[in-house]
């Protein structure tokens, strides 16, 4: 799968797709992460981007020919991706959709707004409004991390073998935890549950479906 993020700030990604388990995906060709500049698609010599909104008003909004222009280049990529925009008035991301998108081979091209907001007429080549909660942030760069990371560890083959992604699908919501403890078995008076020293596979299984968030 291929996710393109359009988006001003570029660098702001770096550290998030470099670690860990997304840079093992990338390394394994499971995922291909292409960050897109705005600005290179800007207006002029000064790569204008944003303007003052028509009807007056604070601010600024991203204006419409470099927004069109960089998602033509993404889809000129990858001709079937599904354009996603950030923005705090879209559907509330779910481990649901976040499944939906792992599990269709198609790319997904992700929009980062800043500013006010944007021109609204890029909602014209926008299949999905999201957003990742009920607050405003500075732009959509931390929710398209969110989405990125939410999704990559869900494409087959990311998580190793019969781990997370497996067991999380007996779940009906797949966000579902119980609480884990590791060794020692007594720390600062704090002592692990009996049950799950026991070795009775049933019995933790039992407690571990009656302690789940
Ligand atoms: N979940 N932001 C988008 C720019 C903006 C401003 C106004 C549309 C209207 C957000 C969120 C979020 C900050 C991304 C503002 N776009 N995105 N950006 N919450 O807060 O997704």
């Amino acid at each position: 799968m291929t996710i393109q993020i359009i988006t001003l700030f570029p660098e702001m990604f770096d550290g998030v797709l470099n670690s860990s388990m997304l840079w093992k995906a990338q390394k394994e060709n499971l995922v291909e992460y292409k960050l897109i500049n705005l600005r290179d698609f800007g207006i002029g010599p000064r790569k204008q981007v944003d303007d003052i909104p028509y009807g007056g008003g604070d601010g600024m909004v991203l204006k419409p020919e470099p927004l069109f222009a960089a998602v033509d280049a993404a889809k000129e990529a990858d001709p079937d991706a599904k354009v996603l925009l950030m923005t705090p008035r879209g559907d509330l991301f779910t481990q649901e959709m976040a499944r939906e998108f792992a599990a269709t081979e198609a790319g997904l091209i992700i929009i980062c707004g800043r500013y006010e907001g944007y021109d609204e007429r890029i909602t014209s080549v926008v299949d999905k409004q999201i957003s990742i909660g009920e607050y405003v942030l500075t732009g959509g760069e931390l929710p398209a991390m969110i989405i990125a990371d939410a999704v990559t560890r869900l494409i087959p083959g990311v998580l190793g073998g019969e781990t997370s992604a497996e067991k999380e699908s007996h779940s009906q919501a797949g966000v579902l935890e119980h609480p884990h403890y590791t060794r020692p078995e007594k720390f600062r008076g704090l002592s692990v549950p009996e049950v799950l020293l026991s070795g009775h596979h049933g019995q933790i299984e039992q407690w571990r479906q009656a302690n789940q968030k």
